[in-house]
């Protein structure tokens, strides 16, 4: 068959809805939009763990040591899951990891800001989960069927997270001034850097138009973008705290919150790693690189010596 009719039949698949799977005939661009697409992503939840295990052992009571152990946990897991899926399109976990640690492959901007607080755990649920959602809502129903179905157990998860932070911030609002103050910090610090995990406006984003059209992405980053917006602006009265933007109103005419415009000039700084933690964080994932060779190469020697059991065996 020739690349135009394979390609054909791809595109019949995506009109269709029909899944793509790794064994599918896929465009080459496809396939390196969605290594990117989905490693970026696992390297997101796998960094993603480190600003929040730093609150572990400081958890204020053991409950909410064992609710926080519990979330980071679910975070590894779905790092695992979707390095499983970039690998059953054709690249191998250690090359993946290599474009990471290297600094060749990005992860969210987000994990590159500092918990100073115990209400930044809370402000992390609430608002990095609730915007991390909304997105992975929309890639549950994305055109090829690992990504898909590892984002269905993923969302499941992440409406847990979510929930646990708001309840933190709830518990702060209703607390001490001192808490209530923590509680409106934590808000104020992250409310810029939520916005800015879905990435840049949809004229400056480069690869949204031909993943729409793929089916990769669902909906643009500012159509999510205003979903988060119109979300929180109304969330946060629950807790009466404000939210850190002065032209945050309510438009009747267009149903949805007016914002204020994000500083692109500091998104960009992040990406471009020079945010206030981008050194420490890489620093530590290739400190944990390192320290695990012995349990992977131990690993591989196990499944060897199990292999050669079963061999005599059958
Ligand atoms: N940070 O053309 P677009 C979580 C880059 S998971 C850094 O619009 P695209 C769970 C982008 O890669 C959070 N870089 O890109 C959790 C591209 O550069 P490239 C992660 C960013 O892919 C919670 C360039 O800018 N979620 O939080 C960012 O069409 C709590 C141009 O951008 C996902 O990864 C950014 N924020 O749309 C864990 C979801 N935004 O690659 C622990 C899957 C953009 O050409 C604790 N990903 N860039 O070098 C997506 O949906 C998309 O990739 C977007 C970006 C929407 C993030």
């Amino acid at each position: 068959m020739s690349v135009q009719e394979l390609e054909k039949i791809f595109q019949a698949k995506i009109d269709d809805e029909v899944k793509i799977e790794p064994k599918d005939w896929m465009p080459e661009k496809y396939r390196q939009n969605l290594i990117r697409q989905v490693s970026q992503h696992a390297h997101s939840e796998i960094v993603g763990m480190l600003p929040e295990g730093n609150w572990i052992t400081r958890a204020p009571s053991l409950k909410r040591k064992a609710i926080l152990l519990a979330k980071v946990q679910d975070e590894a897991g779905h790092g695992l899951y979707l390095y499983s899926a970039t690998e059953t399109l054709g690249v191998t976990r250690e090359q993946t990891i290599n474009e990471l640690h290297s600094g060749k492959a990005k992860y969210s901007s987000i994990f590159n800001y500092p918990t100073l607080t115990w209400a930044d755990i809370g402000a992390i649920g609430w608002l990095v989960d609730g915007a991390a959602i909304l997105n992975q809502v929309m890639l549950t129903r994305t055109s090829y069927g690992p990504y898909a179905r590892a984002m269905v157990r993923i969302c499941k998860e992440e409406s847990f997270h979510q929930r646990q932070g708001f309840e933190i911030l709830l518990v702060l609002s209703r607390g001490s001034k001192e808490q209530r103050a923590m509680c409106q910090d934590a808000v104020d610090r992250w409310w810029w850097p939520s916005l800015m995990m879905f990435g840049p406006h949809d004229s400056d984003s480069t690869h949204s138009d031909q993943s729409m059209k793929w089916k990769i992405k669902r909906k643009s980053n500012d159509e999510l973008r205003q979903n988060f917006v119109d979300m929180i602006a109304e969330q946060v009265k629950v807790l009466g705290m404000t939210l850190p933007d002065p032209q945050l109103t309510w438009n009747v005419k267009k149903e949805h919150y007016d914002f204020g415009e994000i500083n692109w000039e500091e998104f960009w700084n992040v990406v471009k790693g020079n945010g206030p933690c981008n050194k420490q964080r890489l620093d530590a994932r290739k400190k944990a690189w390192q320290d695990g060779e012995w349990v992977r190469e131990a690993a591989a020697v196990y499944a060897e010596k199990r292999r050669a059991r079963q061999q005599v065996a059958a």
